[in-house]
């Protein structure tokens, strides 16, 4: 395997294959997940594999799925319990890399990095999804998304298979065109018309031509077929940053009290972040004067952290090296360059003792409330105005 080693997960039947874990009686039975079939109208969103030996798809509409399968169990998308599921798919993924890129409740690629034993980690994967959802995965292992995700649909379900630089030719080749991701009905009719049949046929075509017929996304799909893809795997950062802030209700340049209002914004910004489940790389500092000039200062962080100690004192001499002295009418307090907490065990920094602080702090705190438990410090705070933020 090249340096690269990309995974793609995608479940099975997904949303039919909870419904059946959660309903024994539904085990081995055609369950048909979607539009409720009296209606009439809508469509299919899965079907289970025992389903689909009747012919009904995804998509379909439902009253064609009821004649083709009339004795099947029909049952409304609930898409609450399929997201919490897909939630917990994800948290197992972060335990090997950060490098997660969700495409669909049931579907994300991994990228494992280099050097790494891919297929061993891969199958580790496949197995924990089994034992702690009771869900099956099948899993596609190759060194790029292209090729990893046609792996994972090559075998379904409970598949596992590996697309290496040399099988290209013999595995990839023969299979028709409409297999590349981003081939759809027009793309392959117009390529049927010149004769390209297969991913070989593609492949082996002159670069010019398609590019006269088809423009970039002609080269791209060549590329494509020669198993070439560059694409990198994104890593989910829908949520950028969360942040505190609080203006006074009179401005201030009391340095003890501006410190111990960094500390209760330390700590609202590290509960959020371990409630949410995120380290930070990046702490910033806002400061508003009282004729409303504001500045920001960032400061990089050695280890990623959540910790409220941790962002106090970073905090803290980001304010000692930025603030020029003069009465402050907001001060705030964001974290950015977030990682998830998982990646903790993956980084040399191991302070167990304020670690396991916290985590008693905030179990008191998720019970009762946010303000439950102060320090004897942060009790001299007077109550402003204040602003939580979550940036994505
Ligand atoms: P898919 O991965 O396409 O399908 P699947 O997981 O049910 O089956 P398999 O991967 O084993 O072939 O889609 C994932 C979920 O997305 C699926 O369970 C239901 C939903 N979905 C729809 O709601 N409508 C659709 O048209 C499709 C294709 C999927
Ligand atoms: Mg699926």
């Amino acid at each position: 395997m090249r340096a690269k080693a990309i995974i793609h997960v995608d479940m099975d039947a997904f949303y039919a294959a909870i419904e059946q874990r959660d309903n024994p009686d539904l085990k081995g039975k055609p369950v048909i997940i979607g539009a409720d079939p009296k209606n009439g109208r809508g469509v299919v969103s899965t079907a289970s594999y025992e389903a689909r030996r009747y012919g009904v798809r995804s998509a379909m509409p439902i009253s064609q799925a009821y004649r083709l399968c009339p004795h099947g169990f029909f049952l409304p998308v609930n898409g609450e319990k399929y997201k919490k599921v897909s939630q917990e798919i994800k948290d197992i993924f972060y335990r090997y890399t950060p490098l997660v890129e969700p495409i669909a409740l049931d579907e994300a690629f991994l990228d494992l990095g280099g050097n790494v034993d891919v297929i061993h980690i891969a199958k580790e994967i496949q197995n924990k999804i089994y034992s702690e959802t009771g869900l099956s995965a099948s899993i596609g292992v190759s060194y790029n998304k292209f090729l990893a995700k046609l792996a994972s649909d090559w075998k379904k379900p409970r598949g596992f298979f590996v697309i290496r630089e040399e099988d290209v030719k013999k595995k990839v080749w023969p299979l028709p065109v409409d297999k590349i991701w981003g081939v759809g009905p027009k793309t392959k009719q117009l390529l049927l018309n010149w004769g390209i049949t297969t991913i070989g046929c593609l492949a082996k075509c002159s670069p010019d031509l398609l590019k006269s017929k088809l423009g970039q996304h002609g080269e791209e799909l060549r590329l494509l077929a020669l198993g070439i893809d560059e694409r990198p795997v994104k890593a989910d950062s829908s949520v950028k940053s969360i942040g505190k802030e609080t203006t006074f209700l009179h401005d201030t340049n009391d340095r003890e009290y501006l410190k111990t209002v960094l500390l209760t914004l330390s700590e609202n910004v590290g509960y959020r972040l371990r409630k949410n489940g995120y380290l930070c790389n990046t702490i910033m500092l806002k400061l508003r004067n009282s004729d409303f000039k504001t500045i920001t200062r960032n400061q990089s962080l050695n280890e990623p952290t959540n910790i409220d100690q941790v962002i106090y004192e970073t905090a803290k001499t980001l304010l000692i090296k930025n603030w020029s002295g003069e009465p402050l009418r907001l001060l705030g307090i964001s974290a950015s360059n977030l990682l998830p907490e998982s990646m903790r065990q993956l980084t040399f920094f191991n302070d167990d003792r304020n670690i396991n602080l916290v985590k008693a702090i905030d179990s008191i705190r998720s019970k009762h409330g946010f303000g439950s438990i102060k320090r004897a410090r942060v009790l001299q705070v007077k109550p402003s105005k204040g602003d939580e933020s979550v940036n994505g």
